[in-house]
Protein backbone atom coordinates (compact mmCIF):
# COMPACT_ATOMS: atom_id res chain seq x y z
CA UNK A 1 0.00 0.00 0.00
CA UNK A 2 1.46 3.46 -1.33
CA UNK A 3 2.34 5.33 1.70
CA UNK A 4 2.22 9.22 1.31
CA UNK A 5 3.91 12.35 3.25
CA UNK A 6 3.40 15.71 3.65
CA UNK A 7 5.97 18.45 3.59
CA UNK A 8 6.75 21.93 2.87
CA UNK A 9 6.36 23.15 -0.28
CA UNK A 10 8.86 25.76 0.41
CA UNK A 11 10.70 24.86 3.36
CA UNK A 12 12.54 27.57 5.61
CA UNK A 13 15.56 25.76 6.06
CA UNK A 14 16.14 25.88 1.81
CA UNK A 15 17.12 22.63 1.90
CA UNK A 16 19.11 22.27 4.60
CA UNK A 17 16.71 18.90 5.74
CA UNK A 18 16.09 20.40 8.94
CA UNK A 19 12.53 19.68 8.78
CA UNK A 20 10.83 17.16 10.39
CA UNK A 21 9.71 15.52 7.25
CA UNK A 22 13.28 14.64 6.83
CA UNK A 23 12.85 11.83 9.99
CA UNK A 24 10.11 10.06 8.24
CA UNK A 25 11.76 10.32 4.91
CA UNK A 26 15.42 8.68 6.14
CA UNK A 27 12.86 5.94 8.09
CA UNK A 28 10.93 5.18 4.85
CA UNK A 29 14.23 4.85 3.34
CA UNK A 30 15.80 2.91 6.37
CA UNK A 31 13.21 0.23 5.85
CA UNK A 32 13.01 0.30 1.78
CA UNK A 33 9.34 1.72 1.78
CA UNK A 34 8.33 2.95 -1.42
CA UNK A 35 6.40 6.66 -0.13
CA UNK A 36 4.80 9.51 -2.28
CA UNK A 37 4.79 13.34 -0.63
CA UNK A 38 2.33 15.51 -0.92
CA UNK A 39 4.22 19.51 -0.47
CA UNK A 40 2.11 21.84 1.20
CA UNK A 41 2.01 25.87 1.33
CA UNK A 42 1.76 27.18 4.86
CA UNK A 43 -1.40 28.46 3.83
CA UNK A 44 -2.42 24.77 2.66
CA UNK A 45 -1.43 23.15 6.19
CA UNK A 46 -4.35 26.02 8.39
CA UNK A 47 -6.87 24.40 6.20
CA UNK A 48 -9.91 22.16 6.47
CA UNK A 49 -8.16 19.47 4.59
CA UNK A 50 -5.12 19.14 6.20
CA UNK A 51 -6.62 19.88 9.63
CA UNK A 52 -8.39 16.82 9.46
CA UNK A 53 -5.33 14.99 8.85
CA UNK A 54 -3.13 17.17 11.40
CA UNK A 55 -5.10 18.88 14.59
CA UNK A 56 -2.08 21.27 14.69
CA UNK A 57 -1.92 22.30 11.25
CA UNK A 58 1.68 21.21 10.42
CA UNK A 59 3.80 19.11 8.73
CA UNK A 60 4.68 15.73 8.70
CA UNK A 61 1.78 13.40 8.06
CA UNK A 62 1.29 10.00 7.34
CA UNK A 63 -1.18 7.82 4.90
CA UNK A 64 -1.30 4.79 4.78
CA UNK A 65 -4.67 2.87 3.36
CA UNK A 66 -7.17 4.40 5.82
CA UNK A 67 -4.69 5.12 8.96
CA UNK A 68 -3.63 8.54 8.99
CA UNK A 69 -1.23 9.87 11.47
CA UNK A 70 0.43 13.33 12.71
CA UNK A 71 3.79 13.41 14.92
CA UNK A 72 7.13 12.69 13.36
CA UNK A 73 7.87 10.26 16.07
CA UNK A 74 4.58 8.39 16.23
CA UNK A 75 5.20 8.45 12.67
CA UNK A 76 8.66 6.85 12.68
CA UNK A 77 7.78 4.44 15.66
CA UNK A 78 5.32 2.98 13.51
CA UNK A 79 6.96 2.59 10.40
CA UNK A 80 10.18 0.86 13.04
CA UNK A 81 7.00 -1.67 14.31
CA UNK A 82 6.03 -2.72 11.09
CA UNK A 83 9.37 -2.94 9.31
CA UNK A 84 12.55 -4.66 10.37
CA UNK A 85 15.77 -2.47 10.38
CA UNK A 86 15.05 0.18 13.13
CA UNK A 87 14.57 -1.88 16.28
CA UNK A 88 16.02 -4.84 17.44
CA UNK A 89 14.00 -7.98 17.93
CA UNK A 90 14.66 -8.94 21.54
CA UNK A 91 12.41 -6.96 24.03
CA UNK A 92 14.11 -5.47 26.12
CA UNK A 93 16.52 -4.22 23.33
CA UNK A 94 13.80 -2.75 21.88
CA UNK A 95 12.21 -0.98 24.41
CA UNK A 96 16.13 0.48 24.91
CA UNK A 97 15.55 1.82 21.87
CA UNK A 98 12.15 3.29 21.76
CA UNK A 99 13.42 4.83 25.64
CA UNK A 100 15.96 6.53 23.24
CA UNK A 101 13.29 8.01 20.72
CA UNK A 102 11.83 9.67 23.82
CA UNK A 103 14.84 11.24 24.64
CA UNK A 104 15.78 12.60 21.69
CA UNK A 105 12.23 14.05 21.36
CA UNK A 106 11.18 15.21 24.88
CA UNK A 107 14.86 15.83 26.66
CA UNK A 108 17.07 16.73 23.64
CA UNK A 109 14.61 18.52 20.89
CA UNK A 110 13.04 21.18 23.35
CA UNK A 111 16.32 22.80 24.53
CA UNK A 112 17.55 22.18 21.08
CA UNK A 113 14.11 23.58 19.60
CA UNK A 114 14.29 26.72 22.30
CA UNK A 115 17.64 28.07 21.16
CA UNK A 116 16.91 27.77 17.15
CA UNK A 117 13.40 29.68 17.86
CA UNK A 118 15.32 32.25 19.57
CA UNK A 119 17.92 32.74 17.54
CA UNK A 120 15.51 32.96 14.82
CA UNK A 121 12.57 35.15 16.10
CA UNK A 122 14.38 36.94 18.77
CA UNK A 123 17.53 38.00 17.02
CA UNK A 124 16.55 41.88 17.41
CA UNK A 125 15.46 41.71 21.25
CA UNK A 126 17.25 43.94 23.68
CA UNK A 127 17.52 40.79 25.82
CA UNK A 128 18.67 38.72 23.16
CA UNK A 129 22.38 39.06 23.95
CA UNK A 130 21.72 38.30 27.70
CA UNK A 131 19.55 35.08 26.92
CA UNK A 132 21.60 33.24 24.35
CA UNK A 133 24.16 32.48 26.86
CA UNK A 134 21.16 30.72 28.87
CA UNK A 135 19.60 28.69 26.11
CA UNK A 136 23.50 27.73 24.87
CA UNK A 137 23.92 25.85 28.35
CA UNK A 138 20.53 24.28 28.39
CA UNK A 139 21.90 22.77 25.23
CA UNK A 140 25.11 22.02 26.53
CA UNK A 141 24.18 20.37 29.49
CA UNK A 142 22.24 18.07 27.65
CA UNK A 143 24.93 17.15 24.81
CA UNK A 144 27.83 16.77 27.58
CA UNK A 145 25.02 14.25 29.09
CA UNK A 146 25.02 12.69 26.05
CA UNK A 147 28.42 12.83 24.49
CA UNK A 148 29.20 11.15 28.15
CA UNK A 149 26.84 8.18 27.25
CA UNK A 150 28.13 7.75 23.33
CA UNK A 151 31.63 7.57 24.82
CA UNK A 152 33.29 5.79 21.68
CA UNK A 153 30.28 3.63 20.69
CA UNK A 154 28.73 3.77 17.67
CA UNK A 155 25.36 3.94 17.97
CA UNK A 156 23.54 4.92 21.26
CA UNK A 157 22.60 1.60 22.43
CA UNK A 158 24.33 -1.18 20.05
CA UNK A 159 23.03 -1.64 16.76
CA UNK A 160 21.83 1.58 14.51
CA UNK A 161 17.81 1.91 16.02
CA UNK A 162 15.23 4.47 15.10
CA UNK A 163 16.43 6.01 18.81
CA UNK A 164 19.74 7.09 16.43
CA UNK A 165 18.03 8.25 13.53
CA UNK A 166 16.01 10.46 15.85
CA UNK A 167 18.50 11.48 17.64
CA UNK A 168 21.05 12.59 14.92
CA UNK A 169 18.12 14.38 13.09
CA UNK A 170 17.64 16.23 16.19
CA UNK A 171 21.60 16.97 16.63
CA UNK A 172 21.55 18.58 13.58
CA UNK A 173 19.16 21.49 14.53
CA UNK A 174 22.58 22.77 16.28
CA UNK A 175 24.27 22.78 12.54
CA UNK A 176 25.77 26.43 12.51
CA UNK A 177 25.70 26.66 16.60
CA UNK A 178 28.73 25.78 17.29
CA UNK A 179 27.73 23.43 20.11
CA UNK A 180 27.93 19.87 18.96
CA UNK A 181 31.77 20.57 17.89
CA UNK A 182 32.56 20.78 21.69
CA UNK A 183 32.04 17.04 21.73
CA UNK A 184 34.14 15.76 18.73
CA UNK A 185 32.19 12.04 19.14
CA UNK A 186 28.71 13.91 19.12
CA UNK A 187 29.72 15.81 15.34
CA UNK A 188 31.34 12.05 14.37
CA UNK A 189 28.02 10.07 16.08
CA UNK A 190 26.14 12.64 13.15
CA UNK A 191 28.68 12.10 10.48
CA UNK A 192 27.94 8.67 10.92
CA UNK A 193 23.87 8.74 10.23
CA UNK A 194 24.68 11.31 7.57
CA UNK A 195 26.76 8.78 5.83
CA UNK A 196 24.36 6.01 5.79
CA UNK A 197 22.69 5.58 2.36
CA UNK A 198 19.02 5.60 3.73
CA UNK A 199 20.13 9.20 4.59
CA UNK A 200 21.46 10.11 1.74
CA UNK A 201 18.35 9.53 -0.46
CA UNK A 202 16.54 10.89 2.01
CA UNK A 203 17.95 14.18 2.04
CA UNK A 204 18.64 14.27 -1.35
CA UNK A 205 14.55 13.47 -2.11
CA UNK A 206 14.31 16.81 0.45
CA UNK A 207 16.82 18.75 -1.75
CA UNK A 208 15.37 18.00 -4.85
CA UNK A 209 11.78 20.26 -3.60
CA UNK A 210 14.01 22.94 -2.99
CA UNK A 211 15.99 22.99 -6.22
CA UNK A 212 13.37 22.53 -8.28
CA UNK A 213 11.56 25.64 -6.66
CA UNK A 214 14.91 27.78 -7.26
CA UNK A 215 14.96 26.47 -11.02
CA UNK A 216 11.36 27.93 -11.43
N1 LIG B 1 5.91 17.68 17.24
C1 LIG B 1 5.65 17.76 15.82
C2 LIG B 1 6.33 16.59 15.10
O1 LIG B 1 7.36 16.11 15.60
O2 LIG B 1 5.85 16.16 14.04
C3 LIG B 1 6.15 19.11 15.35
C4 LIG B 1 5.83 19.33 13.87
C5 LIG B 1 6.38 20.68 13.39
O3 LIG B 1 6.93 21.47 14.18
N2 LIG B 1 6.25 20.90 12.10
C6 LIG B 1 6.74 22.14 11.53
C7 LIG B 1 5.60 22.88 10.86
O4 LIG B 1 4.75 22.28 10.22
C8 LIG B 1 7.79 21.82 10.48
S1 LIG B 1 9.22 21.06 11.17
N3 LIG B 1 5.59 24.19 10.99
C9 LIG B 1 4.60 25.02 10.36
C10 LIG B 1 3.62 25.58 11.32
O5 LIG B 1 3.62 25.21 12.52
O6 LIG B 1 2.82 26.40 10.86
C11 LIG B 1 9.92 22.45 12.13
C12 LIG B 1 11.01 23.14 11.41
C13 LIG B 1 10.71 24.19 10.58
C14 LIG B 1 11.74 24.87 9.94
C15 LIG B 1 13.06 24.49 10.16
N4 LIG B 1 14.11 25.19 9.52
O7 LIG B 1 13.88 26.10 8.71
O8 LIG B 1 15.30 24.92 9.80
C16 LIG B 1 13.34 23.42 10.98
C17 LIG B 1 12.30 22.74 11.62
Amino acid sequence: MTVTITGFERSPDRGRGLARDMRVRWALEEVGQPYDVRLLSFEAMKQPAHLRLHPFGQIPTYEEGDLTLFESGAIVLHIAEHHRGLLPDAASARARAIAWMFAALSTMEPPIVERGMASLLERNETWYEARLPILNDRVRLRLDQLSRRLDGADWLDGAFSAGDLLMVTVLRRLDGSGLVEEHPNLSAYIARGEARPAYKRAFEAQLAVFTALSAS
